[in-house]
């Protein structure tokens, strides 16, 4: 029988996850949607016939709707979904970031703890994503000699008057704290935040685009440029500086044309499309994690924390810091 699955939140990711487990995900359904917007909730359970409606996910709980959770709401509220699902032993997926600082992330990783395994999974799609899986298997290999830098560019067309300077570092930074230590295989060690000439088509409150400088444990030196205002489209791409070559990912894939004597290649215009295969093999596996019994397969809660802790040296340094380094922590082995 299919894995039943409560979406808590059915903004733009959590009704595009539930699409995604109605049309093209196997062995699993949205049994039950908790949304409070009573417009998204109809939206959502015409794209899931046969799901409930709840106020909460303790009253899906108590109803015994569901086997798993995903979690799909704002950072700061996954705290009080994540506690009663992990209660009730529940398998979940979160949806980046964990929770909105090391404090509270602490918390989870303290009541995980109590259970025999961990049971949850954090939505750092990029992981997923088969480019930057090569990327990672050649830094492995050693084969282009040792890694020294990655550069990396991160671009938005734009974001909405509610993006606050905070979230380039909470909202979008948050996915390169995951994935650069995860390619280079060492956490972040310190961060320091430059800033370019403002782009005068930001909005009014944001001074970006900013350059995010990471050092990691292991000596490797990133950049990530972060650009929310760059207007054509979206781009995320990396490039790694070995000691023997180059390598490079995220680069345009999309529709050639030659027309008026000019080249072009379409690109993406949000990470909707751009990151939706790796959203795709996302849930797949952690529906057939939670199926087969291993719960989990892909970034686990003491992931999410470390991103935490980086992001609190990342807002430290975006705010005037300097360069902020990050707390060296070690992995518990039921996070191995
Ligand atoms: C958004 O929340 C995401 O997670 C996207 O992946 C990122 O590119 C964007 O900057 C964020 O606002």
């Amino acid at each position: 029988t299919d894995l039943r699955i409560g979406v808590v939140g059915a903004g733009l990711m959590g009704a595009d996850h539930i699409t995604r487990i109605t049309r093209r995900i196997n062995g699993a359904v949205v049994s039950a949607v908790v949304e409070p917007d009573a417009g998204r909730a109809a939206a959502a359970a015409a794209d899931a016939p046969g799901s409930q409606a709840f106020a909460s996910i303790e009253d899906a709980i108590a109803a015994d709707a569901v086997d798993a959770v995903l979690i799909a709401t704002p950072g700061k509220f996954h705290e009080p979904v994540i506690v009663p699902s992990l209660e009730a032993k529940l398998p979940i997926l979160c949806e980046k970031p964990l929770t909105p600082d090391s404090a509270s992330a602490l918390r989870i990783l303290e009541l995980e703890q109590k259970l025999d395994r961990p049971h949850i999974q954090v939505g750092f799609m990029r992981r997923f994503d088969d480019e930057y899986q090569a990327l990672r298997d050649l830094i492995a290999s050693g084969e282009p000699g040792e890694l020294m830098m990655l550069r990396c560019v991160h671009r938005n067309p734009s974001v909405p008057d509610s993006y606050t300077q905070q979230m380039l570092i909470n909202d979008s930074v948050v996915h390169e704290f995951d994935v650069v230590p995860w390619l280079a295989g060492s956490p972040v060690a310190s961060v320091e935040v430059k800033f370019p000439r403002r782009n005068s088509l930001s909005p009014a409150h944001l001074r970006e685009p900013i350059l995010v400088l990471m050092q990691l444990e292991n000596g490797v030196h990133v950049d990530v440029e972060m650009n929310v205002s760059v207007q054509f489209g979206y781009q995320v791409a990396t490039e790694a500086v070995f000691e023997k070559g180059l390598a490079r990912i995220g680069q345009p894939s999309g529709l050639q044309q030659w027309r008026d004597g000019r080249f072009s290649i379409a690109d993406h215009t949000s990470f909707v499309t751009r990151f939706a295969p790796a959203y795709d093999a996302q849930i797949q596996r952690w529906v057939d994690a939670v199926n087969d019994g291993s719960l989990i397969d892909g970034p686990n809660a003491y992931d999410g924390y470390r991103v935490a802790l980086a992001c609190e040296a990342g807002v430290k340094a975006l705010e005037g810091g300097g360069v902020v380094p990050v707390e060296s922590t070690a992995r518990p082995a039921f996070y191995a």
